[in-house]
């Protein structure tokens, strides 16, 4: 089957004449078992006797999933819109990765893991440079890390020891600064706050937890801080029909930014950073205007807070634009743009102004990867010589346009088209709906996922092109067509 598959695709390709990013993908979707599958059913049975697994979907053929395609362990082959949360720039299996680790210089990066803070191989601050050159956010500075929770909460730690020197000026911490801090208590351990927003989503270690508030089964049973949560707008869709309600939202919205932060300084915790993704993810999808964007930073600058962005969802590419925010034209770069998913590696972008001037403050054992770093290095080169973000915004133009009009023809079923580049959802009127519609692209061979209470989000790779688009849309158009 997997052969046929690939010799349809090359002709598919010729019919077309598309340029194909990559080369010998399957035709598209086919499904010949249930989804999970009896070999995967097996080994979620083998998978349960050691760990939890109920969030298993299905077991994956890593071997022969190709570019846009997910091939399972029943030998589905499924048209991949989520890409492990959103996780895989180039598709799987790119003919220019497997190449990378060919190289022995590189291989020998990947399987000698370096303590970085401590032992940074001699090649490691030009390869920084690098990636500064290529792809900050006009931000002189990278602290490296390993997933997109610890890039926050590290970012947090060095938001808290800017804030407190900017305080304190450049001495020596005080003897009581220096026992108090042991026993967990202030003035050592001073109560400071990050302010995030309702159903945005950080992270689930303990610190980029307080921030995450998209669903109670994150959180519950883990203790909190005690920091300040704003509500991010709501809007109303379609935007051009709604300007003035979805203005009105954005004010309300910044107002109650603005008396939350004077109230914790009031408390005595006060705010030292504002965190925010571009685009609210996990929470829904929720997008907000550059105008939004715009004043929450004016609002941080005020009340001398780092603002922060986190970009690990729609870092590296999705939305048509490297950095989502670049979309909002702010009068400064933030302080801090964290990023992990499609770069492989965690970490965060950061002004000067943020290093700690002491070692050993924003520290642990790894501190990153250079064997991802060199996976991310091919990446971002192939991601310019291909023009990805053309791509992009080619392929969402097209999936978006797809979506309004599915939204026209089924107006009783989904509404709220949005987003930007590839990284689109739609809703569907209830909970229940969006589910039943994911599992049943899912047995027509698409994976999608859902995100907020009943939203289907599209976060296809940066490969993944028009032809791509018309088999989903074709393929959701079925499924709706069945509701
Ligand atoms: O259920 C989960 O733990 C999920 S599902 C999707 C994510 C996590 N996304 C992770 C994420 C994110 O989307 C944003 C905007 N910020 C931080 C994170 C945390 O990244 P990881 O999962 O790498 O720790």
């Amino acid at each position: 089957m997997w052969s046929r598959t690939i010799k349809n695709c090359a002709k598919l390709n010729n019919v077309r004449g598309a340029v194909t990013l990559v080369q010998g993908e399957p035709n598209g979707p086919s499904v010949t078992t249930e989804i999970p599958g009896p070999k995967s059913k097996k080994l979620l049975d083998e998978l349960k006797s050691i760990q939890q697994s109920e969030s298993v979907q299905m077991f994956v053929n890593y071997d022969k999933s190709f570019g846009n395609y997910l091939v399972d362990a029943d030998d589905n082959v499924l048209l991949d819109t989520f890409t492990q949360i959103s996780s895989v720039p180039l598709g799987y299996n790119h003919p220019e990765l497997l190449k990378v680790f060919d190289d022995q210089k590189n291989m020998k990066r990947l399987i000698n893991r370096p303590a970085l803070g401590v032992f940074p191989g001699e090649d490691w601050p030009r390869r920084l440079q690098n990636i500064i050159n290529e792809i900050s956010p006009n931000l002189p500075n990278i602290t490296t890390m390993m997933c997109g929770s610890c890039s926050n909460e590290n970012a947090f730690k060095n938001i808290f020891i800017a804030y407190q020197r900017r305080l304190r000026g450049d001495v020596d911490f005080t003897l009581e600064e220096k026992t108090s801090c042991l026993m967990n208590q202030p003035p050592g351990c001073p109560k400071l706050s990050i302010l995030s927003f309702l159903n945005g989503f950080h992270g689930r270690t303990l610190g980029s937890l307080s921030t995450t508030h998209s669903k109670y089964i994150h959180k519950i049973d883990v203790p909190a801080f005690d920091w300040p949560v704003a509500h991010f707008p709501q809007y109303k869709y379609p935007l051009d029909e709604h300007e003035r309600e979805n203005s009105d939202e954005d004010n309300k919205c910044l107002e109650e930014v603005e008396d939350l932060v004077v109230q914790y300084e009031k408390k005595g915790a006060p705010v030292a950073g504002i965190i925010v993704e571009p685009i609210q993810s996990e929470g829904g999808d929720n997008e907000a205007s550059n105008y939004f964007f715009q004043g929450l930073q004016k609002i941080a600058k005020k009340y001398n807070a780092y603002f922060l962005i986190d970009e690990v969802q729609t870092g590296g590419g999705p939305t048509g634009k490297f950095w989502c925010h670049e979309y909002f034209n702010l009068e400064t770069p933030p302080d801090v743009v964290t990023f992990s998913k499609k770069m492989q590696l965690g970490g965060y972008f950061h002004s000067s102004e943020m290093t700690p001037r002491q070692p050993f403050r924003v520290f642990n054992t790894w501190m990153g990867d250079p064997g991802k770093l060199i996976v991310l290095e091919s990446i971002i080169r192939i991601i310019k010589e291909q023009k990805l973000l053309d791509n992009v915004v080619t392929t969402g133009h097209r999936l978006k346009s797809g979506l309004l009009q599915l939204e026209n023809e089924f107006p009783h079923l989904i509404n709220s088209t949005r987003g930007r580049g590839t990284f689109l959802a739609i809703n569907a009127t209830n909970e229940k709906l969006r589910d039943d519609i994911l599992k049943r692209l899912k047995a027509k061979g698409v994976q999608s996922g859902g995100c907020g209470a009943q939203t289907i989000r599209l976060r296809p790779a940066l490969i993944f092109q028009e032809h791509h688009a018309d088999i989903f849309l074709d393929i959701f158009r079925q499924v709706l067509k069945q509701s």
